[in-house]
């Protein structure tokens, strides 16, 4: 609320004696800030979860403990948090999601599909040093998004014609597994001429298709996440729309330009441009300039767990998503508004799939993935960090004794079967792996189902440095 509205909203009934109070909290209050905290990774990568966990521990941080390198918490600062959400036109299943984690036989929340927001208050005691001068204590409006990173995929095409764009997935398509799995749609648009006037149904039906293979790239086994157009994988509040009846053109050879007004290419060409115009840059423009930091989750163990091509394939993407925050490069960006994400944090998350002895690795090699991005947003002035997190922790440390050695091991019951195990997770590799390393099963880190998150008497122990990505990401905030 603007401070002139909170002035008219407490014009009623001011008596003369508490008109001093009334006046010092208005200072306060015209003091407090907003933080727009914006979480993203591609599918399945555990924005659900962080955002749950986060904002369950926040709302218990005046009381739990469960927050120990999260500095205000941990001094006793937190006055209280309040869930503000239902102020949001598109508000984040938090209630859903605690409630799945926290029956007795605890599950993990449904993926969802678009955008949605919590919105907090925190309200907090000032530094003492700041106390005397601005007054008790303040509060930090925390808007916390959670968005798919697969809309993020679609900024490269902002800079690329419709004929660049059919070229950069000519060369995708080339390779395995995309070749196989399409190899009868490419023959289908092989056979058509696109020079022949528009044909809605054929558009209709071959984009159907398309949408089914990037369906199908996307899950298992391939798993794929290079997926364009971002909206035709995810499409949001978009299902259905005619806007993303579109798919790229690819031929054998690479496609001209010149495309007969009317025909069947010259159409595509005309949607690409729609769709750059209607549906990439208002994501720009309406969300991504007002966000203020950014978390990047990325589930590396996943990826390796499913090979090279699943591998590569996860790291083409994210440096495509993180070229969203090289302002200098894409001077798109910066003509279209004044960059504001002035930190960024990328977060290896499911860290409790290995032993306490691998997170460090798990740091490191995320930072092997990122380094150029973190190299260009360092020249932009945005400081970046790599964390290992886990939002809910699932297993327990435990330790084998085998042949006289004695093992760091984990505990905890299987995603897919419900079944106890105890088990050596394995390694996490210290460079980032060549042709030769992908050797068959090497990688097989195991899915494990959540332990129960209970409602109140949160203890540190839940999370795995859910407060020290707190304090990296709003620690400044709270003076
Ligand atoms: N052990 C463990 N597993 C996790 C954690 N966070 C997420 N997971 C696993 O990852 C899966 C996906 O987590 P979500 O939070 O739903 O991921 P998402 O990015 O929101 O997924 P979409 O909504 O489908 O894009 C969960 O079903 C869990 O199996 C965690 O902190 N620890
Ligand atoms: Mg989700």
């Amino acid at each position: 609320m603007g401070v002139s509205k909170r002035l008219k909203s407490w014009m009623g009934d001011v008596r003369v004696d508490d008109l001093r109070n009334r006046l010092t909290d208005l200072a306060e209050q015209s003091m407090d800030r907003h933080l727009r905290l914006a979480v993203t990774g591609l599918s399945q990568s555990g924005k659900t979860v962080f955002i749950t966990a986060l904002v369950h521990h926040l709302l218990h941080a005046h009381k739990s403990g469960s927050l120990p390198f999260f500095e205000l918490a941990a001094n006793g600062r937190v006055v209280g948090t309040r869930d503000l959400s239902a102020e949001s036109s598109s508000p984040f299943p938090l209630r859903d999601a605690i409630e799945g984690l926290s029956q007795p036989s605890p599950h993990w929340p449904q993926s969802t599909r678009g955008l949605s927001e919590v919105r907090l208050a925190i309200r907090y005691r000032r530094a003492p040093g700041l106390r005397r001068v601005f007054g008790d204590s303040s509060t930090l409006f925390l808007d916390i998004i959670d968005y798919p990173g697969e809309w993020l995929l679609d900024l490269p095409m902002l800079e690329q014609s419709f004929e660049q764009w059919c070229e950069s997935q000519r060369q995708l398509f080339m390779k395995e597994p995309r070749r196989t799995v399409a190899a009868g749609w490419l023959q289908k648009l092989q056979r058509i001429d696109w020079n022949s006037p528009r044909d809605d149904a054929l558009l209709q039906e071959l984009s159907r298709e398309y949408s089914t293979l990037l369906q199908i790239l996307r899950r298992d086994p391939h798993a794929l996440s290079l997926l364009q157009p971002g909206r035709c994988v995810l499409p949001g509040d978009m299902e259905g729309s005619e806007l993303l009846q579109l798919f790229p053109l690819v031929l054998p050879e690479p496609v001209s330009s010149e495309a007969p007004e009317g025909s069947l290419r010259w159409t595509l060409q005309q949607r690409y441009e729609q769709y750059r115009q209607q549906v990439i840059r208002p994501f720009y423009v309406r969300y991504f300039s007002r966000f203020d930091r950014q978390v990047v989750l990325v589930d590396c163990l996943k990826t390796l767990n499913r090979g090279e091509a699943c591998f590569n394939d996860m790291k083409q993407a994210l440096s495509a998503i993180l070229q969203s925050f090289n302002y200098g490069r894409s001077g798109f960006l910066r003509r279209l508004f004044s960059p504001r994400i002035d930190r960024v944090l990328f977060a290896s998350t499911k860290a409790d799939h290995v032993t306490a002895n691998q997170h460090h690795n798990l740091d490191r090699f995320l930072e092997l993935i990122v380094q150029d991005a973190q190299r260009d947003m360092g020249f932009e002035g945005i400081d970046t960090r790599c964390m290992a997190i886990a939002s809910v922790r699932a297993t327990q440390a435990a330790q084998a004794h085998v042949d006289g050695q004695t093992l760091s091991c984990l505990r905890g019951l299987r995603k897919d079967t419900g079944e106890e195990v105890a088990l050596f997770p394995g390694e996490i590799p210290t460079e980032l792996p060549g042709s030769e390393d992908w050797t068959q099963d090497r990688f097989r880190f195991v899915d494990f189902a959540p332990h129960r998150l209970p409602s109140a008497d949160l203890k540190s122990s839940h999370h795995i440095r859910l407060d020290q990505l707190l304090e990296y990401m709003t620690g400044d905030q709270f003076q």
